[in-house]
């Protein structure tokens, strides 16, 4: 080791990089809400993950502890601990200081280094109080201490001896800065959902997580990988046959893996990632996948004579896609990363690697089973004669048309303003619920449209179905936007879309049913974050001439310990909307300046596609058990 007082180059830039980091943390982990907090744990597992991809870690463990601090754990070679020649440190120093110095010291193949994050680990230490490393490597136990990512020279020690026999590794403990970051809470669920993914994506390694704070824990190791992913997406659906399909290839040093299934559902999804990280933007990969997979589709029927209905059309990719789950997973030497969110694969070469590899293995699949392939096309070709159908429709739906202005549901009540950004859109649950919230609304920027009883359940139903129930048209001709492909935001007529339903089974079914509608069919509303939901009192508590109004229970109790001196005059419960009057209503829901509205946003398509599954699908299990976990799931906004 050479540290002595003065600083020589190398400690120049550690101090220069630290203090970028720490200046602009936003710039390395892309926020500091609790993202980038999770962030952390991401960026340290990926290293982790980095050495079971090449070759010499099989296992992971991730660790919430109670004093706030996580520790990633691996089986790997263990970070070097001797002298870095360039820098003349300790090559462990170097990693964790040197901003990018984790990829420079050996040549793996894939680095899950990325668009997203793969800063390096580095950058956790710029952002921790404290950073904790040990290692066992070269037989001996090895720790080093940073603070704010600074190392203390002191405390980088051999600890002891290795036993005969003991493993080698890394284990990596950090704290994260308070004063980054605005929240310093870990979220079991997040972890667990991303550490999934990575089994999932990475066959063969196991990743625990373990949350001492609440004694909780789960173990994923999945020798099926992304086939198991597969299987994982589609398990409340019905399979059009056995097995996953699954191919895999490597050309040119660029490994590509594929899985899919058919289903008989009318949603497909297909979940592409690059280097282990979600490219939520698609690009070449999904692009060379989709090429390949409608023309084999096609070659296969039209050699089969399977499409003479169709007035000789061939089929669309989105028919060939209808209820098909697939996972594409390349890894690559030097991805590109590119779009707004940097999650869109760019390497112009990957495309056609995906499409011959898809070409050649998926078509000697379907000529060697040829069953499920028939299975697929035909499932594609009702697909296309329903689209054809829809088509039809959505024209007669669209707002542009001449029947627009005269075309306003006539159960709708206008606001009188016309500007989009200042208008609202209360969907009120039954006509008793709406007259109130007629009555009780301010009519200059508040519109109401009531919807009788439960809507259609769109899952279950192709656009064309959908559009010829009433309560669905006169939602898409309030908003104006259209529906499908034809939708358009730029066109919606309220920028607030607030679902107002009861406060119990009945209405979180029909909002449900409402946000699925959303999601399938108007997603933009959704992404643009134009979607609410209302949140009616559940209790009211009255004392002395007083009212309080309570959103639940706990709140209701506090009201009656602090506010009632524990002995309310009454406490009354809302058993609906209905119930309110006017006047009511317009206090608690609806007054801007009083009531708590909750956004509806979009976080991870793969886990909306299965929650929209298992909410609407067939199997009753999975949905008692997802709605009791998510019950208070979503973001709570005061607007
Ligand atoms: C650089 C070189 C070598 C291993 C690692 C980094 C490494 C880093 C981390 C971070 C967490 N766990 C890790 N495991 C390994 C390999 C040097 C060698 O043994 O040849």
């Amino acid at each position: 080791m050479s540290q002595d007082n003065e600083y020589g180059a190398g400690q120049i830039q550690v101090l220069e990089g630290l203090e970028a980091v720490r200046k602009r943390p936003a710039m390395y982990i892309g926020s500091t809400d609790s993202r980038g907090l999770h962030h952390l744990v991401y960026e340290v597992v990926d290293n982790s993950i980095d050495e079971a991809l090449a070759g010499y870690c099989d296992a992971i463990e991730v660790t919430l502890h109670e004093d706030g601090s996580v520790s990633v754990s691996d089986n790997g070679r263990g970070i070097p601990v001797d002298t870095h020649e360039q820098y003349d440190r300790p090559a462990l120093e170097v990693i964790m200081t040197i901003l990018h110095a984790g990829g420079k010291f050996d040549n793996k193949s894939y680095q899950v280094s990325g668009g997203l994050h793969g800063v390096g680990v580095s950058v956790v230490n710029a952002l921790s109080k404290e950073l904790e490393v040990e290692v066992k490597r070269d037989g001996a136990l090895w720790r080093h201490r940073f603070e704010l990512g600074e190392p203390l020279p002191d405390e980088f020690t051999r600890v002891r001896d290795l036993e005969p026999g003991e493993d080698t590794g890394t284990v990596i403990r950090f704290w994260p800065d308070g004063d980054i970051f605005e929240t310093d809470e870990f979220e079991f669920k997040t972890l667990e959902n991303r550490l999934r993914e990575l089994a999932f994506l990475n066959s063969g390694v196991e990743i625990t997580l373990t949350d001492e704070r609440t004694e909780q824990s789960s173990t994923f190791l999945f020798e099926g990988g992304i086939r198991e992913f597969v299987e994982y997406l589609d398990e409340t659906k019905t399979s059009l046959h056995d097995d996953v399909i699954y191919y895999e290839d490597e050309s040119d040093g660029i490994a590509v893996e594929i899985a899919m299934q058919a289903t008989d559902e009318l949603q497909g999804s297909v979940h592409a990632f690059a280097n282990n990280i979600n490219t939520r933007e698609g690009g070449t990969h999904l692009t060379g996948f989709k090429t390949a997979l409608t023309r084999v589709v096609n070659d296969y029927a039209n050699s089969e004579g399977m499409l003479s209905d169709l007035d000789g059309e061939n089929l669309r990719g989105e028919d060939v896609r209808e209820g098909l789950t697939a996972v594409i997973s390349i890894k690559h030497p030097d991805p590109q990363f590119e779009g707004q969110t940097k999650t869109k694969l760019g390497n112009s070469e990957v495309r056609g690697i995906v499409e011959s590899v898809t070409h050649e293995k998926l078509g000697t699949y379907f000529e060697e089973n040829p069953n499920v392939a028939q299975a697929i096309i035909s499932k594609a070709v009702e697909a296309a004669r329903a689209r054809k159908a829809a088509k039809q429709a959505e024209e007669l739906t669209r707002r542009k048309s001449a029947l627009e202005s005269t075309a306003l549901p006539g159960k709708l009540a206008d606001c009188q303003t016309r500007d989009p950004a200042e208008s609202e859109l209360f969907v009120v649950e039954g006509d008793s619920a709406g007259g109130s919230a007629k009555q009780g609304r301010d009519r200059k920027f508040q519109a109401i449209l009531p919807l009788r009883g439960k809507i259609l359940n769109v899952e279950k139903h192709r656009l064309d179905r959908i559009l010829q129930n009433n309560e669905v048209r006169a939602l898409i001709t309030a908003i104006g936007a259209g529906i499908g492909d034809e939708f358009d935001i730029e066109d919606a007529r309220y920028n607030r879309i607030i679902l107002m339903t009861d406060a119990d089974v009945d209405g979180a079914h029909i909002r449900t049913l409402l946000l699925t509608l959303l999601y399938r069919h108007m997603r933009p509303l959704i992404e643009a974050g134009y979607v609410y939901a209302a949140q009616p009192p559940l209790y009211r508590v009255r004392y002395r001439g007083n009212t309080y109004d309570a959103m639940n229970e706990e709140e209701r109790d506090r009201i009656i310990e602090e506010k009632c001196n524990g002995n309310p005059t009454q406490v009354q419960r809302f058993k609906g909307l209905g119930e309110m009057n006017p006047d009511q209503l317009w206090e608690t829901t609806m007054k801007p300046e009083n009531r708590v509205l909750k956004r509806i946003t979009i976080e991870d398509a793969a886990a909306a596609d299965r929650m929209f599954n298992i909410l609407m699908g067939d199997a009753v299990e999975p949905r008692k058990e997802f709605i009791k976990e998510h019950a208070t799931e979503a973001e709570w906004v005061d607007i």
